[in-house]
């Protein structure tokens, strides 16, 4: 039996890139796994205060992304879809987890050192300055696999920046169990199909949530009329037709990875049919595409907005199921390191 386990933290409405890279997968999941096979999604907040948030907003994007979840399709009465923030477990087996993770391994984190790398001192580029980044975002990675192991979570759907955060969960586990009893299987990172969908303003960096340009990202609840004016916005080249080269041409390649993946085509053979084309042709086939992939989920997420009740219950439903989950397991790590 398969234990799936997957988060996505509540930074903001979700944009065309989580939709692709994690949700559209989450929901195939739903429809391709036995129903023996149990499914958790969780809306991660405690990760999310890894960085400054606004408390008003924050408190509004958690609501907005359970709805998101069930627009695009997740199923509460199939899969736990729950805030990671409602069942306190996370934090506690996070912590017993804290206590037998070395921090050289933590440093090795390349989400860490990419993190120092943009602190760096102005002054100085060959110092790094660690004095200047939370405590959080240096150990998020443990709280991860607590997420991931407070349900014996055997696979893991991320994107492919999260793997190395999977080997970590797996070694915690490996080290937990050699060191007081055999408690956790090792999960198992499961590879998403899309590729990285990239910012439409800066090509040389993804899709995301939070980054301060509006234009750089689809949301799920964009308009037509939004959606259409961000595409053509897009950042691309000067090169004449239309080429597959994410290395020279990211821009123009992110694009046909956007149309590859709203409408299940080969990347190579799409790029091919617009060779003779120019930019222009492109960027109105992929605003179709877009605008038709989220068409319904636009819709639903709507309707679900005059639904705080059923939201409020969704909510309740999925964090009852999720601790009581987690109870065995934590019932399990207390006796396991003597805390009974
Ligand atoms: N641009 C992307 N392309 C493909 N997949 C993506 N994911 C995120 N951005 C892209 C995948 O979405 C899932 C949830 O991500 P997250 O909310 O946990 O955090 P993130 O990866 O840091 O995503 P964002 O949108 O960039 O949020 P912020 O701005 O808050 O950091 C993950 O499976 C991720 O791989």
């Amino acid at each position: 039996r398969r234990i799936v386990f997957s988060g996505i933290q509540p930074t903001g409405t979700p944009h065309l890139g989580n939709f692709l890279g994690a949700l559209q997968n989450w929901v195939k999941l739903q429809q391709d796994t036995s129903p023996n096979d149990i499914l958790l999604f969780s809306i991660v907040g405690w990760h999310s205060l890894t960085l400054p948030q606004d408390p008003k907003r924050l408190s509004v994007a958690r609501r907005e992304m359970l709805a998101a979840l069930l627009a695009v399709g997740l199923d509460p009465k199939r899969s736990t879809i729950f805030h990671q923030d409602e069942n306190p477990h996370h934090t506690e087996l996070s912590w017993v987890f804290n206590c037998i993770t070395p921090v050289g391994k933590l440093r090795r984190m390349t989400t860490w050192k990419s993190r120092l790398a943009t602190s760096r001192n102005a002054n100085d580029e060959s110092e790094v300055d660690e004095s200047m980044l939370n405590t959080g975002l240096f150990t998020y990675p443990v709280l991860q696999a607590a997420d991931i192991l407070l349900y014996k979570a055997t696979h893991v759907p991320v994107g492919e920046d999260q793997k190395q955060h999977i080997e970590l969960a797996r070694d915690i586990a490996d080290t937990f169990n050699r060191q007081f009893s055999k408690t956790f299987p090792l999960p198992e990172y499961v590879a998403t199909t899309t590729r990285r969908v990239l910012s439409l303003k800066d090509p040389a960096s993804k899709m995301s949530k939070s980054s301060p340009d509006v234009s750089s990202r689809i949301l799920l609840t964009d308009t037509e009329k939004e959606i259409r004016k961000k595409i053509r916005g897009a950042v691309t080249d000067s090169v004449t037709g239309v080429t597959y080269d994410p290395v020279n041409r990211p821009g123009t390649s992110n694009l046909l990875t956007i149309l590859a993946a709203c409408t299940n085509e080969d990347i190579y053979e799409l790029a091919k049919r617009y060779e003779i084309k120019g930019h222009g042709d492109l960027k109105n086939d992929v605003a179709d595409a877009v605008v038709k992939l989220l068409e319904q989920p636009r819709a639903e997420f709507e309707r679900l907005q005059g639904e705080q009740e059923y939201l409020s219950q969704v909510a309740r439903e999925g964090a009852e199921r999720a601790t009581a989950y987690s109870t065995l397991t934590m019932q399990e790590v207390r006796k396991s390191v003597g805390l009974t």
